[in-house]
């Protein structure tokens, strides 16, 4: 037969999926629903090979749950509003609409060409008012609910270019673009109310059996519940503006006889107030504010602080007090903003009392160590232990020194009030939504000057994007549109202004999964009895890099939708998979510039892998193996690997290559392997295609024909459970060896071929086109029809595994003579136990044990064991 070829067979077939509208899921539909779902791409441009894989996984998913019967939901959209759109129109004065839908338009295609059995009839766009409006409403919803707060909250300001800026934006303090230094300014936001959920969310990780534990406890430390003591420290004597105590948060009360100094926030009402009469300390804040308040770089930067001079009273002693510091590594928004210091026990308070020179004291040794000769010096000592220098509390286990400080602090009092509280605090914040940006979802509010804040009325909806907008100015171009947010307010008629946010766009991604179930729904956002049918999608692929933010928004959008009376259900995905990312060689030519894998061929000979320049015929360094990234020029576009050999080929090396958790390594080696295997496929089915064969298993089976027919259902068997198991290289490892079963029976029979063996291989070739079929979709029906089967192999039922052929023949028993092992004997499974015993006495061990006396009896357990009892 002529080789495979893809570029006809693919397109050809697609179209065929296409007429019949194979993969367009009814909701009506009565079969057992599955839903999966691969994370959304946000419209970049082009799709890389990290998409090619998750999709090629996702579809594997979605085939093989057909051909089980289940009513699949398998919907693609797009993640449509962000920043790049933005950047793309400042740097190339392109609109950002034309952008997306141009670059959605690109990716369409591309996965379209990919043969995925998506239902596109579902297609979305985050960015299409007939999707944000949605959004909207449910805002308008939540605010209703309680579920949203605005309060001030601090942005990066950029002075130069006038604007806020991400996170992502600012590069070591400065505006990526102004290079300016970065301001810390407040500005009101909006924040959807996700603390109000904080205990749910961390209660139900240990429900999500099906989510990989490092996911589920990147979630339970972001959420961060820690449990501790409020304790409010007397000020020896009263500070400027009446401040007369210091309120700290600890979860290690029992160091408390460790204590060295106090410490506040940079920007903590004693600082701020001490601050106004003092230059040096106001100088010293503002330079904190600069390094940045975010946790990494407090955590990056060197421990400083400024000594106040003010003195606290420590609670157990009236006569000890402990210096007051503003220091630059305390946060304000967590627990009080103020802590009290144990060197001996923290490492950040060690590095800090190192630097000021205020020492420490050991208050908890190891179990068994001396007190006298436990010290600490560069390291704190962070271990279990016993309390020692600690007076009432010597002895105790940390925990029970905990308990002791807390029960007795809090029944103390000062001014009427306890002086101590058990308090739990979370690292999770309220989710602020505010962005003042152009490209995402308009907040549905409007700013009336005696009204306050008015929602925008439901039948007003969509607040839309204008559309004639410019962004040669910086700022936010809503902000800056002639008319836009010129309005009447709703309630009273006057003049008002809109709110010029946008949302976040983790918010759209936070709800498109429950859209999917019922996309075209115009009135509301979803139907929630459709909804609940579809939810939680069983399988959910995608990237590590949302382990926490989308994943965890999406669990609180699931909450808050369910309160008003979206969906009825919690948790919005109940398997999660986090797919590996792709990597590949890097190649640097003698300049030391980067080259592309497309300008290079690869040699392999005796000393190894040599790569040389395909224009120059120099050689090329082969450097270290990265994650595909344009900077290192090591990006292989899926468009020319599906140009030079199908999707099939890419496809299944995607799948093949690695445990699809882990990185998969990108070579032109593997692609050609996978390449091979795709033209053997179709060599074989070519081969054995005109061979005659009988429609049902001959009655007698010849061992060769039996043995093909039992590899056949093992393999069928195995990949069955690697493909619910996501164990996809292990798939396609099973299939390998069966293609080559089949091969060894072809090359065996040359000629004539029995009824039988015929008839299994036949058979054979039938399994082993639908078991490629999840992953090369195209070649199996090309395969499929070549074999002249029935329809198509995308709409065939899963084989069905004939038990009986998975039984192995012979069955290994360990022998045992007076109950002392002798041997093993192999014998067939179904032999009677006058054959078995005929076998066990055979055996030289046994033989040699039994020393020529005879057996007074054999017994057998069946399957299990055989003793002889001499
Ligand atoms: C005294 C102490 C002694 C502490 C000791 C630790 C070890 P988690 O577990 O993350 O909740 N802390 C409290 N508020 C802080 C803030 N706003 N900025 C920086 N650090 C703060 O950590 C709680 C511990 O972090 C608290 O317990 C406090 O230091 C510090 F041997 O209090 B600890
Ligand atoms: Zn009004």
């Amino acid at each position: 037969a002529e080789r495979y070829n893809p570029k006809e067979s693919e397109p050809k077939w697609q179209g065929v999926w296409n007429g019949k509208d194979l993969f367009r899921t009814r909701n009506d539909d009565p079969r057992e629903k599955y839903y999966v779902l691969e994370m959304f791409p946000y419209p970049s441009g082009r799709i890389h090979m990290g998409h090619v894989r998750n999709y090629a996984m996702g579809d594997v998913v979605a085939r093989y749950k057909r051909a089980r019967g289940f009513n699949v939901l398998h919907p693609m959209g797009w993640d449509a509003f962000g920043m790049p759109a933005e950047n793309a129109a400042m740097q190339n004065r392109v609109h950002p609409q034309e952008w997306t839908y141009a670059n959605i338009a690109t990716m369409r295609d591309q996965l379209k060409s990919m043969g995925l059995s998506l239902d596109w009839s579902r297609e979305i766009a985050t960015c299409d008012p007939a999707y944000y409006r949605h959004q909207q409403a449910m805002f308008l919803a939540f605010l209703e609910a309680g579920l949203v707060d605005r309060k001030t909250a601090k942005v990066n300001w950029d002075p130069v270019d006038q604007t806020v800026l991400a996170n992502e934006q600012v590069i070591d303090g400065r505006g990526w673009r102004s290079g300016a230094l970065v301001e810390q300014r407040e500005l009101t936001q909006w924040f959807l109310r996700i603390t109000d959920y904080a205990d749910e969310l961390l209660d139900a990780i240990d429900g999500l059996e099906r989510w990989p534990d490092k996911v589920r406890t990147m979630q339970r430390n972001w959420i961060g519940r820690s449990e501790g003591l409020s304790i409010r420290f007397a000020l020896e004597e009263t500070a400027p503006g009446g401040i007369d105590e210091l309120e700290v948060f600890t979860t290690r009360p029992d160091t408390l006889y460790g204590a060295r100094f106090m410490a506040v926030a940079p920007d903590h009402p004693l600082a701020r107030r001490l601050a106004q009469d003092n230059p040096a300390l106001g100088e010293f804040v503002d330079e904190c504010k600069r390094m940045g308040t975010s946790a990494e770089a407090i955590e990056k930067a060197e421990k400083r602080g400024f000594d106040t001079g003010l003195r606290a009273v420590h609670p157990f002693d009236p006569s000890w007090t402990l210096p007051v510091y503003v220091a630059n590594f305390i946060l304000m928004d967590y627990g009080t903003g103020a802590i009290f210091g144990c060197p001996a026990h923290d490492q950040r308070d060690l590095d800090f009392a190192n630097a000021y020179g205020l020492g420490n004291r050991v208050v908890v040794a190891p179990e068994g160590a001396d007190p006298e000769s436990f010290t600490v010096s560069d390291e704190a000592y962070i271990g279990e232990g016993r309390l020692v220098n600690s007076h009432f509390l010597d002895g105790m286990s940390i925990g029970e020194a905990k308990e002791a400080v807390a029960s007795r602090l809090e029944a103390e009092t000062r001014g009427g009030r306890p002086v101590a509280s058990r308090k739990v605090n979370y690292r999770l914040r309220d989710w602020g939504i505010s962005r003042q940006r152009y490209w995402g979802c308009p907040i549905p509010v409007i700013h009336c000057d005696s009204c306050g804040t008015v929602p925008v009325p439901e039948d007003q909806l969509p607040v839309a994007l204008p559309e004639d907008i410019d962004f040669e100015k910086p700022g936010n171009p809503l902000d800056r549109h002639p008319s836009w947010k010129h309005c009447k307010c709703p309630k009273c008629g006057a003049d008002a202004r809109r709110e010029t946010d946008t949302m976040d766009t983790f918010v759209d991604s936070s709800w498109y999964f429950a859209r999917f179930t019922d996309p075209a729904l115009t009135d509301r956002p979803t139907d929630k009895a459709t909804a609940d049918a579809w939810l939680p999608v069983n399988q959910y692929i995608g990237g590590i890099e949302h382990a926490i933010l989308h994943l965890l928004y999406s669990r609180f959008f699931t909450r808050a939708m369910r309160k008003v009376g979206l969906v009825g259900l919690d948790e919005p995905f109940a398997g999660l998979f986090t797919q590996g990312m792709v990597v590949h060689e890097t190649y640097k030519d003698a300049s030391g510039a980067w080259v592309q894998p497309n300008e290079i061929r690869i040699e392999s000979g005796e000393a190894g892998r040599r790569a040389i320049h395909l224009s120059s015929g120099a050689e090329v360094s082969i450097g270290s193996i990265e994650k595909m990234s344009k900077s290192k020029k090591n990006v292989v576009d899926p468009d020319d690997i599906i140009a030079s050999y199908g999707a099939d080929t890419a496809r299944w090396f995607m799948l093949s290559d690695s445990p699809p958790e882990r990185d998969v390594i990108w070579t032109e080696e593997g692609v050609q392997g996978a390449w091979r295997f795709v033209q053997r496929v179709w060599r074989l089915v070519n081969d054995s295609a005109a061979t005659a064969a009988p429609a049902t298993p001959p009655a007698d089976c010849a061992q060769d024909a039996l043995a093909l027919r039992k590899a056949t259902h093992r393999t069928l068997a195995a990949v069955g459970d690697a493909i619910e198991n996501l164990r996809f290289n292990v798939a396609v490892a099973k299939i390998y060896e069966l293609a080559n079963a089949i091969s060894a029976t072809v090359a065996a029979k040359q000629g004539e071929t029995a009824p039988d063996m015929a008839f299994a291989q036949r058979e054979a070739l039938q399994v082993l086109i639908q078991l490629i079929a999840p992953m090369m979709p195209h070649l199996a029906e090309e395969c499929w029809t070549a074999l002249e089967c029935e329809g198509l192999v995308a709409e065939q039922n899963w084989p069905v595994v004939e038990a009986a052929l998975l039984v192995e023949d012979s069955i290994t028993l360990p022998v045992q003579v007076n109950g002392k092992k002798r041997g093993d004997v192999t014998v067939a499974r179904d032999a009677d136990a006058k054959s078995i015993e005929e076998a066990v006495l055979a055996l030289e061990g046994v033989q040699r044990a039994m020393d020529g006396k005879p057996a007074r009896k054999v017994i057998i357990v069946p399957q299990r064991i055989v003793n002889v009892v001499v």
